[in-house]
């Protein structure tokens, strides 16, 4: 459909006179592109992540017109990134809008990876003609979006009728936030923005979704069985995942670890809902505690690879471990083991229900255990000081993330963006977080690509200052966003470690021959010369002290920021943490 042929519906209420004969009846209309932007602003949804083009092209420059805020970036993926976090961020769904066909497929990454975190988002597209697309007669952008989508997101509709539009944005919202939150499809054919009809009933049409994430109280019997098991624990573990960071149960997660005196274990997402220099936070003594523990609560985290699925050498003798699993998801229990106790509801309502189960007598967490945790923390504590210490030059991980482990401990409010192999798992470790929700990062799929739309989600969504920590491999899948950064004054500092490869820059291609080795990249580059051409801030930071500065300068002056942190091309792993999990390394083992 061309754009131009919706420019007659460009006021949200165009006024026509219908000749009655007698006097003339004057109607207002409506129609499909203000019923969807009164629909998102009526359900308080009032940012938009997108690209512009057809069909939807109008339904941006109309929505920013109406006063919702449109960021624009250079591809799609980014945008999804970007409103997959803002979900995450809010408890309410990003919306991202594309184009049709490849800016659908574009998006749809983000889609899938939004609903394998349980990130609420919504995926708007315009597609082409439902006629020509069902009868394969070759339209503009042909594709059959909404089968396409239908597997790789919670929910997927597709509005035919204006009048419909409310009823499928707030359908859209539901399944989006409701139980396991997720990402969501919605397909708008082109034709339905030029759609008009009556303005009183397109408003009633509209619909204003109550209480969209209704509390899910446990079961007063499973409540008291998981404190039965609990209390019989002699070496009692919590692990806090990003289900319990989005929740935003914050005081009563704390109130429950706390009151317990338990030693917590927080997943990648999960760090900072307690600070990690609390002193039951038992980050730094994680392989001892997923082995010796016997009793493990499972807070919003699900027993994946991540967690290597409860089992194997990991967790210390075969079956010797009693899982209590809290969780919104009824089919998560026993996912990969037994759950002795399933806790199924909400995470605020299910915490809730424990603490005041476990009454004002509840039996200290056992002494041994504490100390025998806390013995195996401060000994990973004290050898990684000295790492951290070291000034190398060129630097090493360990001396550049020194730096950026004090400047967060200085701005525990900042936001920490993080992606890469040695860049991830590194940084993980290494920087602690004090507030929840600060550290966002891959996630479950160990996706690529997530920083620079997860950074600009994030600066929008909170308004505090970003810093992306991203290895030059992982910056590469969303780097041009770096205009989007600079287009919008946001105040990023995106820090790349820039050890000229994936993983190592130091491969050789075994044949001698010209091409150089597949993970290595221009020796030298300077990424910081991109920000300049945007009008950003561009840093070379060869040490410690030139990588201080530009970050502490970055942050201060909230402007947009890059600096090319030069690492040493030699002194990452293969994969990071995760090598085991090559083929190659898996071979050797056998
Ligand atoms: O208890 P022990 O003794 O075991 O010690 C542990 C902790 O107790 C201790 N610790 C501490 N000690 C002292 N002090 C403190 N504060 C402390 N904290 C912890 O440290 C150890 C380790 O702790 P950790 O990290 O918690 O534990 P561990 O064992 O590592 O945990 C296991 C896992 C699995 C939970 C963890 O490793 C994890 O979360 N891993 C996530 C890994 C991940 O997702 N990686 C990303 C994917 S890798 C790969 O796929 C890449 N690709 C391919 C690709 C992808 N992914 N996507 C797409 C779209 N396309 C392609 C690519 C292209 S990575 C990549 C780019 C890489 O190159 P870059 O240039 O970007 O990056 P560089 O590598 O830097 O070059
Ligand atoms: P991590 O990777 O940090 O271990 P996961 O993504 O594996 O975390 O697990 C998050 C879990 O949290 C999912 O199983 C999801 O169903 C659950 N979850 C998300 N939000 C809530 C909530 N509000 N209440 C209860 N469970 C939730
Ligand atoms: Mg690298």
């Amino acid at each position: 459909m061309s754009e131009a042929a919706t420019a007659t519906a460009q006021k949200p209420a165009a006024t026509a006179a219908i000749d009655a004969q007698a006097a003339p009846v004057v109607q207002t209309l409506t129609d499909g592109f203000h019923l969807v932007i009164d629909a998102l602003k009526l359900n308080g949804l009032n940012t938009i992540y997108g690209v512009p083009g057809i069909p939807i092209t109008d339904l941006g420059r109309m929505a920013q017109a109406e006063g919702i805020r449109v960021i624009s970036f250079r591809h799609e993926q980014n945008a999804g990134n970007a409103a997959a976090i803002a979900g995450f961020l809010t408890k309410k769904p990003g919306i991202c809008l594309t184009v049709s066909a490849p800016g659908f497929l574009n998006g749809l990454t983000a889609l899938a990876n939004a609903t394998t975190n349980c990130f609420p988002m919504i995926l708007i597209s315009g597609s082409s003609e439902r006629e020509i697309v069902d009868l394969q007669q070759g339209d503009y952008e042909e594709m059959d979006q909404l089968a396409i989508a239908k597997p790789l997101c919670k929910a997927a509709f597709r509005v035919l009728h204006a009048a419909d539009i409310g009823i499928a944005v707030a359908r859209a919202i539901r399944a989006a936030v409701s139980g396991r939150p997720g990402g969501v499809y919605l397909d708008l054919p082109g034709k339905l923005f030029s759609q008009v009809m009556d303005a009183e009933a397109g408003a009633r049409s509209l619909v204003k979704v109550i209480d969209a994430a209704p509390a899910q109280i446990p079961a007063p019997a499973a409540v008291t069985r998981a404190l039965d098991v609990l209390k019989s624990a002699k070496r009692p573990l919590i692990i806090l995942g990003k289900g319990a960071a989005y929740a935003q149960a914050d005081d009563e997660i704390r109130a429950l670890v706390e009151k317990s005196g338990i030693p917590f274990l927080p997943m990648s997402m999960g760090k900072g809902l307690l600070p990690d220099t609390h002193p039951q936070c038992a980050g730094a003594a994680r392989s001892t505690v997923l082995k010796d523990s016997d009793v493990v609560v499972l807070i919003g985290a699900r027993l994946n690879w991540l967690l290597s699925h409860g089992k194997g050498k990991n967790w210390g003798e075969p079956y010797s471990k009693k899982f209590i699993q809290i969780d919104i998801e009824p089919r998560e229990m026993d996912s990969n083991v037994e759950i002795v106790a399933p806790v199924v509801g909400d995470i605020g309502s299910c915490v809730s229900a424990l603490l005041a189960g476990m009454g004002s007598a509840w039996p200290a967490a056992p002494a041994d255990w504490v100390a025998n945790v806390k013995a195996k923390k401060d000994d990973n504590i004290a050898k990684m000081a000295p790492k951290l210490m070291k000034n190398a030059v060129p630097m090493c991980y360990h001396t550049a993330l020194g730096v950026l482990r004090t400047i967060i401990k200085e701005r525990p409010d900042a936001i920490l963006v993080n992606e890469g192999a040695n860049t991830l798992d590194l940084a993980r470790g290494i920087i602690d977080m004090y507030q929840p929700r600060k550290r966002l990062d891959v996630g479950t799929w160990g996706v690529m690509g997530i920083g620079m739309g997860f950074a600009i989600g994030a600066a929008i969504e909170t308004g505090k200052p970003v810093l992306a920590i991203e290895g030059d491999s992982a910056f590469g899948f969303s780097g041009m966003e770096v205009e989007t950064i600079c287009r919008y004054n946001l105040p990023v500092c995106t820090v790349i470690f820039n050890n000229d490869g994936i993983y190592r820059g130091t491969d050789v291609n075994p044949t001698g021959g010209t091409d150089v080795a597949p993970t290595v990249f221009v020796k030298g580059s300077r990424y910081d010369k991109m920000m300049e051409a945007f009008g950003g801030v561009g840093v070379n930071a060869t040490t410690a002290d030139e990588l201080r500065r530009a970050v502490n300068e970055a942050m201060d002056s909230g402007k947009p920021t890059l600096i090319n942190a030069v690492i040493d091309p030699g002194s990452g792993s293969e994969s990071g943490r995760i090598g085991n999990l090559n083929p190659q390394s898996m071979l050797k083992k056998k």
